[in-house]
């Protein structure tokens, strides 16, 4: 709002400069006038472009230039890493936009302290990835009486509506299609018992809760047994940390561990190989993982990981939509997803069906690992 009302004043000045230069010539002789008028022209002409040019500074300075408070969930995982890339490449300033970016550190008090920052700063819009669903609808009520439009990307919040979009995936479906995975899985390997240890990811991310949900809703249809299931807060160091404990707490108990992200994965992974536990397509224990990463993807290649999820990171492009649709005035899209697709490295499932909808599991070949975003 700041931005257009300093524009049109900025313009009006311009306008009302370039007036004044021109009607200067209009009181000289005729021969004179002849070379006035020439010597006019090329002072308006230099005067056009002087003005230009400091339209386009004014306007780079306060005017067109987009200014974006995004305040990102933290940096704990590949997939993060991908998000924030996914925004700085998108709110670039060559695209017209000035990105004011704040990790958060997965600390939810540094992250509505950052939006507020932004309302302070009276930036243009505001995105916020929310490190968990609730605590929102104070600050959001702030931004609203700012009349700072925000834009919700990948979690989402559950006590607030007071934004004007969100874009991002199902975390109840990627739960779902790792219990319909695992149960088509077990039936093609002539597995009959289930006892499973999940890692979860950061209590309280609508990615935790909703990938818990979807996987313990196919648990609990196939009667599985869920031994333990912590956090790991989507870290490579969490996930190793409670496997690590799970090797000692429950060795020779298990023959599935669920890792809610890649990076936790990893962590389990080196775990195990320390505890001398055998994972994947030849080992005792199957590993399913979350995101997508390719160097999940690797692994699953490779038959380390039996199954990975994805979760798809690159909603900026979307976002950058929504937020040219209200610059246009136009009303936006409110929810959008980011399609996913299911990843294995081998062919004992081809496809599975995941809210009524059958969808192929793709075998990762190095040639599909050259194409991956992330
Ligand atoms: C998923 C996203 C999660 C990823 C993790 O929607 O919020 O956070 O699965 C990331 O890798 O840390």
């Amino acid at each position: 709002m700041k931005r257009k009302i300093v524009s049109v004043l900025v313009c009006a000045a311009m306008v009302a400069t370039m007036a004044v230069g021109c009607g200067s010539s209009s009181t000289d002789t005729s021969s004179d006038a002849a070379a006035t008028t020439e010597d006019a022209a090329a002072e308006e002409d230099a005067a056009a472009t002087e003005d230009a040019a400091a339209t386009d500074d004014a306007a780079a300075a306060d005017g067109d230039v987009i200014t974006v408070g995004f305040a990102q969930v933290g940096h704990e995982s590949d997939w993060r890493t991908a998000s924030t890339q996914s925004c700085q490449d998108v709110f670039s300033a060559e695209n017209g936009y000035d990105l004011q970016f704040v990790d958060c550190d997965n600390d939810s008090a540094v992250q509505l302290e950052a939006v507020r920052g932004f309302i302070e700063q009276q930036v243009d819009y505001i995105i916020i990835d929310p490190i968990v669903t609730t605590g929102w609808d104070m600050v959001l009520t702030e931004c609203e009486d700012a009349g700072i439009p925000v834009i919700v990307i990948d979690r989402t919040i559950e006590d607030s509506d007071k934004y004007v979009a969100w874009v991002g995936t199902d975390s109840k479906a990627e739960g779902l299609a790792a219990g319909e995975w695992l149960k088509a899985y077990a039936e093609a390997k002539d597995i009959s018992e289930l006892n499973i240890l999940v890692i979860e990811g950061t209590t309280g991310a609508s990615a935790q809760i909703g990938r818990t949900e979807g996987f313990n809703e196919i648990a609990e249809r196939e009667g599985w047994n869920i031994i333990d299931s912590q956090t790991g807060d989507f870290t490579q160091e969490g996930g190793q940390t409670v496997m690590e404990s799970y090797c000692k707490s429950y060795e020779g108990q298990f023959n599935v561990v669920v890792c809610q992200n890649d990076n936790e994965a990893f962590g389990a992974m080196d775990a195990m190989t320390a505890a001398g536990v055998s994972y994947g397509v030849d080992g005792d224990v199957i590993l399913i993982s979350f995101d997508g990463c390719r160097a999940a993807l690797e692994y699953a290649m490779d038959g380390q990981i039996n199954a990975v999820i994805e979760c798809n990171p690159m909603a900026a492009p979307i976002v950058e939509e929504v937020i040219q649709a209200l610059e246009a005035g136009e009303e936006p899209v409110a929810e959008q997803y980011v399609p996913g697709s299911y990843f294995t490295g081998d062919d004992s499932v081809t496809s599975i069906e995941v809210n009524g909808e059958a969808k192929e599991m793709t075998i990762v070949t190095p040639e599909l690992l050259e194409t991956r975003p992330f």
